[in-house]
C-alpha cells in the first residue's frame, strides 16, 4: 500500500466524529443553501416539540430527545430543508433521456419538488397537471385494471405511521397485498427468522439496556455512518468498560476510536475514545461460520470449567439445545476457519469474552441480512444469545439496527405482503370489508411481475425502487413495461425517470415542514428501531404551497380509484389525524390503544415486546434453538478466482441519494468509482492498486452483468473479498440470488470475477 496512491484517495488517520463531523455539517448547511433555516431545522431535530430526525431509526436518549449532535442527521435535514426549488420549469427545461444521463446526485441536488407534473411522451418532458387531474387520471387507470394484483404498492419505509396505514387500506380495499417495501431490501431476514427463533421480529433491547451490558457484539454494521447517534451510545459504553467486540470485514474507523464532537475534551485535546476491545476481520458471508465456531468454544469452555451456558434458562425457556449442540460438535474447526476466514484462537478468545459478561447485546445490521441464507445467520445470532439467557433481562439482548427512520413503524401499521390472519380479520371488523387473503409480492417478486407484464401498475409512496433493487438492467426495463407509474416523492430520482404509458411525479411535504389541514396543524408518529412510537411536529414553511402531505396523496388516490362507496371518509380522515390513529388503535388494540392521549407524553410509548419479558410467541411457546441451513457455504464454488464482493453505503450518501462525492473515514474523496481489495489477492491476479478493473457477476446464467473501469484500492480486507459502493455495484447483482426465505437480495456476498482493464498511471 505504499507509493502513489490513486486519486482521492489516502489513508485517513484520525477519529471518527470529532472536528471533520463539525466542518462537514457547516458544509452540508451551506451547500443546499439552508444557512438559517437549517439551522433552526438542526435544533428541533427530535426535540419534544419538533420532528423526528429522518436520517435513521436509532432512538433518543431516555426518550426525552436532548438535542444530539449527529453529522449525518445534519446532512439528512439540510438535504430536505433546501432551499432549491425543482418546479416543473427547472424539470421540465431538459428531455427526461437527457435526465437519465445525470448523476444520481445531480437529480436531487435540482432541490425540492413543487407541483405535480406528469410525463408528456410527445416531448418527452415532464410538464405541470393540476392536483385534481392527477388523481382523476390514476384513478381512472387503477380502477380500469382487471384485476387488483396487477398494481404494485410500494413503501419505502420515511413515510410517518399515518400515511402508510392510509396507503396500506387504500391497496388491501383495492384488493391486493402487493407490498413490496424496503423491508424486502433491508431487514426482512430479521422479520422472518426472529418470529420462528423468539417470537417476534423486532429487538428485545431498550437504550437503558446499553447502560447495563457488559459485553456489546456489533456484528455486520456501521453506526459512525448509518446510526451516528449510536456512537454516543457506544463511547459511553467503552468508557464504563463494557467490552465491544466487533465482526466486520473492512476496518470501520468510527469501531476503532471515536471522539464525540459534544466532549470539550476530547475536541480541545484531539484525542478519541477507543470504542472496539476486539476487532475480527471476519470474511464477507462468513457470519455463520464465525458464529458456530463461536458457540463451539463456548460449548467447550462450558465442558472444561462449567457454569458458562445458562441451564436453567434452557431448560425452562427453550427448545433444541440437544440438536444444535450436536450440529456445532459435528462442523469442523478447518471449515469454521475456511469460511469465517477466522482463526480458532480468534473465535476462542471471543468466546472468553462472552462467557466471561453477564450481559451482553447483540447489535447487527446489513452485514448480515444481505446474503443467500440471512435468515438463518440471524438465527444464529439468537442462538449464542439464547446460550447464556441473553434476552429478556437487563443489559441483555437482541439488537437489529433498523434501516429508514419509520420502516419499522410502516410494517407495524400494516405493510406487509404477508399479512398475519389477525390483521386481516381486524380490519374485516374495523372496515366491514373483507381484505384480500392471498399473500403479494416482495420487492424481487414485484419486479418478476413487472418483467412477466402481470404487474401493470405502481404506486411508490416515497423511495428509489429501481436504483435500490438488484439488476437495474432487467428492472429498469421492467418499469418502462408500465402502464400506470405514480410516484410520491419529495425530489427527483432515476426511477422517475423510466417512463412507462403514463407516469405521475407528485411531491410531498417531508419530516420537517409544517402539515396543516382543514382542524389545524396536525402531528405524525414513527416507531424507532427500539419500538418506540412517538410524536413527529413539523415546523418549516412548505418547500412550496402547491405540494401536500403524503396521507393527502394517498387519500387523494384512494378516493378517485375507489370512488364513492368505498364505506371509507378518506378527505374526513386527512381533516384530522388523530381518526387515522384511532382507526389504528381500532385494527392494533394490543398495540395501539389510547393511541392519541399515549402520543401525549413526551418520549411516546414502548409497542408490546414479549420476547422483552420472555414471553414466547412461537408455536411451541418456547424460544427456539435453530440449526444453521448452510446455504452460506463455498458461494465461490471452490473457485479461487472469485471473488465475493461487498456492497457499502459511504459516509456521503442516504441510500441512493448521494450527498457529495467524499467516504471520509474510508480516506475517499472526490469519486466512488473505487473497489477495495486485498493486497495479497491482487499480487495473486496481477493487479496492482490504482488499476482499473472491470468486476463481472459469476452466476450461471450466462447473463452479461458488468461494471467497468473501476479503480483499485488495496486495503486491509480477508482474503477472497472485495468492497465497493452501493448503488454503483448493483448491475452485479442478480434477482434470483437472495435469501431464500426472506427474499432479501444477497446485495453483500456477489461472486463476481476481476479482470484487468488499464493499469495504474505511472
Ligand atoms: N447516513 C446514512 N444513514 C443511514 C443510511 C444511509 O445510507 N446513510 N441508510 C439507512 C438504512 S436504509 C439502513 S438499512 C442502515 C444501514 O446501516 P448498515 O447496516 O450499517 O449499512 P451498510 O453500509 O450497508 O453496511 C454495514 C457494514 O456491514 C459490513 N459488512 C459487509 N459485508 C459483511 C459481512 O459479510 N459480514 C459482516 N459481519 N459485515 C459485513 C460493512 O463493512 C459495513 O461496515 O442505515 C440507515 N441509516
Ligand atoms: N447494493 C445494495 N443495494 C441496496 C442496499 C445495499 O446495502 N447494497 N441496501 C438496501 C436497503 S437497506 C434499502 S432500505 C433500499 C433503499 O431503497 P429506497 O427506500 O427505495 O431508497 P432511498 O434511496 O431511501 O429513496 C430516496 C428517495 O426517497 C424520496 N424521499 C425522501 N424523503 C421522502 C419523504 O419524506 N417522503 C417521500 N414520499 N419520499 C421521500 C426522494 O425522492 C429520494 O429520491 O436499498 C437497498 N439496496
Ligand atoms: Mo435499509
Amino acid at each position: 500500500m505504499s507509493g502513489r496512491r490513486p486519486k482521492g484517495v489516502k489513508d485517513y488517520g484520525g477519529p471518527a466524529g470529532g472536528w471533520g463531523a463539525l466542518r462537514a455539517v457547516a458544509g452540508a448547511l451551506t451547500d443546499q443553501e439552508t444557512v438559517v433555516e437549517g439551522a433552526a431545522s438542526l435544533l428541533s431535530a427530535n426535540q419534544p416539540d419538533g420532528f423526528d430526525c429522518p436520517g435513521c431509526a436509532w432512538p433518543d436518549p431516555k426518550h426525552t430527545s436532548s438535542f444530539e449532535f449527529c453529522e449525518n442527521g445534519a446532512k439528512a435535514v439540510a438535504w430536505e430543508a433546501t432551499t432549491k426549488r425543482a418546479g416543473a420549469d427547472v424539470i421540465g427545461a431538459h428531455t427526461v433521456s437527457e435526465l437519465l444521463t445525470w448523476s444520481d446526485h445531480a437529480l436531487e441536488d435540482l432541490g425540492r419538488l413543487t407541483e405535480p407534473l406528469v410525463y408528456d411522451a410527445s416531448c418527452d418532458r415532464y410538464r405541470p397537471i393540476g392536483w385534481d387531474d392527477a388523481f382523476a387520471r390514476i384513478g381512472a387507470k387503477l380502477a380500469a385494471l382487471p384485476d387488483p394484483n396487477m398494481a404494485e404498492f410500494y413503501a419505502s419505509g420515511r413515510a410517518s405511521n399515518e400515511a402508510a396505514f392510509l396507503f396500506q387500506l387504500m391497496a388491501r380495499r383495492f384488493g391486493t397485498n402487493n407490498f413490496p417495501d424496503c423491508s424486502n431490501m433491508c431487514h426482512e431476514p430479521t422479520s422472518v427468522a426472529l418470529p420462528d427463533s423468539v417470537g417476534m421480529g423486532k429487538g428485545s433491547v431498550s437504550l437503558e439496556d446499553f447502560d447495563h451490558a457488559d459485553a456489546i457484539f456489533c456484528v455486520g454494521h456501521n453506526p459512525g455512518t448509518n446510526h451516528p447517534r449510536m456512537m454516543t451510545t457506544l463511547r459511553d459504553a467503552a468508557r464504563r468498560g463494557a467490552r465491544i467486540v466487533v465482526f466486520n470485514p473492512m476496518k470501520e474507523r468510527a469501531l476503532e476510536r471515536f471522539a464525540s464532537p459534544q466532549d470539550p475534551v476530547e475536541m480541545v485535546t484531539l484525542s478519541a475514545t477507543p470504542i472496539a476491545h476486539r476487532y475480527y476481520q471476519v470474511k464477507v458471508g462468513g457470519d455463520v461460520a464465525a458464529m458456530t465456531g463461536l458457540m463451539k468454544a463456548v460449548l467447550a469452555l462450558e465442558a472444561a470449567r462449567g457454569g458458562v451456558i445458562d441451564r436453567a434458562f434452557i431448560a425452562e425457556h427453550t427448545q433444541g439445545y440437544e440438536a444444535l449442540a450436536a450440529t456445532i460438535e459435528a462442523t469442523g474447526w478447518e471449515e469454521i476457519e475456511a469460511v469465517s476466514g477466522l482463526a480458532r484462537a480468534q473465535l476462542e478468545e471471543a468466546a472468553v469474552i462472552y462467557a466471561e459478561a453477564p450481559a451482553t447485546i447483540l447489535c447487527y445490521g446489513m452485514g448480515i441480512t444481505q446474503h443467500r441464507g440471512a435468515s438463518s445467520a440471524v438465527q444464529q445470532l439468537m442462538n449464542l444469545l439464547l446460550l447464556r439467557g441473553n434476552i429478556g433481562r437487563p443489559g441483555a439482548g437482541i439488537c437489529p439496527l433498523r434501516g429508514h427512520s419509520n420502516v419499522q413503524g410502516n410494517r407495524t401499521v400494516g405493510i406487509a405482503e404477508k399479512p398475519t390472519q389477525a390483521m386481516l380479520d381486524s380490519i374485516e371488523k374495523v372496515f366491514g370489508f373483507t381484505p384480500p387473503q392471498a399473500h403479494g409480492h416482495t420487492v424481487v417478486e414485484a419486479i418478476e411481475a413487472m418483467q412477466a407484464g402481470t404487474a401493470r401498475t405502481f404506486v411508490g409512496l416515497g423511495g428509489n425502487f429501481a436504483v435500490a433493487a438488484p439488476d437495474p438492467t432487467a428492472t429498469f426495463a421492467a418499469f418502462r413495461k408500465l402502464d400506470l407509474a405514480v410516484h410520491i416523492a419529495t425530489k427527483l430520482n432515476r426511477t422517475h425517470l423510466l417512463v412507462g404509458r403514463e407516469t405521475y411525479l407528485l411531491p410531498c411535504l417531508g419530516r420537517t415542514e409544517l402539515d396543516r389541514q382543514a382542524t389545524g396543524r396536525q402531528v405524525v408518529t414513527v416507531e424507532d428501531s427500539m419500538s418506540m412510537v412517538h410524536a413527529s411536529r413539523g415546523l418549516n414553511a412548505p418547500a412550496s404551497e402547491n405540494i401536500r402531505s403524503e396521507p393527502a396523496i394517498v387519500a387523494g388516490i384512494a378516493r378517485a380509484a375507489l370512488g364513492p362507496d368505498s364505506g371509507i371518509d378518506w378527505m374526513g380522515l386527512v381533516a384530522d389525524y388523530d381518526r387515522i390513529r384511532d382507526l389504528i388503535a381500532a385494527v392494533f388494540p394490543d398495540a395501539f390503544a389510547d393511541y392519541n392521549e399515549r402520543i401525549k407524553t413526551p418520549g411516546g410509548f414502548r409497542l408490546p415486546l414479549p420476547h422483552a419479558d420472555r414471553v414466547w410467541k412461537t408455536a411451541s411457546g418456547k424460544a427456539q434453538f435453530l440449526l444453521p441451513t448452510g446455504e452460506e457455504r463455498d458461494p465461490q464454488r471452490g473457485d479461487k478466482a472469485v471473488m465475493l464482493l461487498t456492497t457499502l453505503r459511504s459516509h456521503d450518501q442516504y441510500n441512493t441519494t448521494i450527498y457529495g462525492m467524499n467516504d471520509r473515514y474510508r480516506g475517499v474523496s472526490g469519486r466512488r468509482d473505487v473497489v477495495f481489495a486485498n493486497p495479497h489477492d491482487l499480487a495473486a491476479a496481477g493487479i496492482s492498486e490504482g488499476d482499473r478493473i472491470d468486476l463481472t457477476a459469476a452466476f450461471d446464467d450466462n447473463a452479461e452483468r458488468a461494471v467497468r473501469g473501476f479503480t483499485v484500492v488495496a486495503r486491509e480486507l480477508p482474503r477472497g473479498c472485495l468492497a465497493a459502493y452501493y448503488p454503483e455495484a448493483n448491475p452485479l447483482v442478480v434477482l434470483a440470488d437472495r435469501d431464500q426465505r426472506s427474499g432479501t437480495p444477497a446485495y453483500k456476498s456477489i461472486p463476481v470475477r476481476m479482470t484487468l482493464v488499464a493499469s495504474a498511471p505511472a
